[in-house]
């Protein structure tokens, strides 16, 4: 069955939204990396990498269900944070939002009877547990780590560990 209007209109959004999320981390990474902290850098490095997976899965999805993949343009991400504390308030906020997000997605999929919709929808809103999870965890280190600069450094290693896998969406 082909996609409706509504739920297409809304895919293209969302995959504009996941584009904007890469570019944010894009400049949180360069951020850091000015802020000489490179295994941050790498963290949010991965986390673009992600961004751009999680885009093109609702892409090739909408080709899938036969719709019209329209591009449009990427809002310019902020540029500044005083701190690494500060990148991951930013990114605990930001993913909030996606939530929000992929949740009305869901809704219209539910509203539209797009039952496919709905069960491809499903990893987004597991994934979304997931960048909420890590991304508050690691503020939360981050904020122990305050005033304690070898603890930071160490915490900046693990993260300078962390390699994109693809995930396998849908
Ligand atoms: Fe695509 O999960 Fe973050 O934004």
């Amino acid at each position: 069955m082909a996609i409706s209007t509504k739920m297409e209109a809304a895919f293209n959004a969302q995959i504009n939204a996941e584009m904007y999320s890469a570019y944010l981390y894009l400049s949180m990474s360069c951020q850091a990396q000015d802020l000489k902290l490179k295994g941050i850098a790498n963290w949010f490095k991965v986390q673009y990498d992600e961004e751009i997976a999680h885009a093109m899965g609702l892409l090739n999805y909408l080709h899938d269900r036969g719709g019209r993949v329209i591009l449009t343009a990427i809002e310019a991400p902020r540029t500044e944070w005083e701190s690494a504390i500060a990148m991951f308030e930013n990114t605990c906020e930001h993913e909030a939002k996606v939530t929000g997000l992929i949740n009305e997605m869901v809704s219209l999929a539910m509203e539209e009877k797009d039952y496919a919709a709905i069960q491809f929808l499903d990893w987004y809103v597991k994934e979304q547990v997931e960048e909420e999870a890590t991304a508050d965890e690691i503020l939360g280190e981050l904020r122990l780590a305050e005033n304690a600069p070898g603890a930071l450094l160490m915490l900046d290693r693990e993260l300078g560990a962390r390699t994109f896998v693809a995930p396998v969406i849908g």
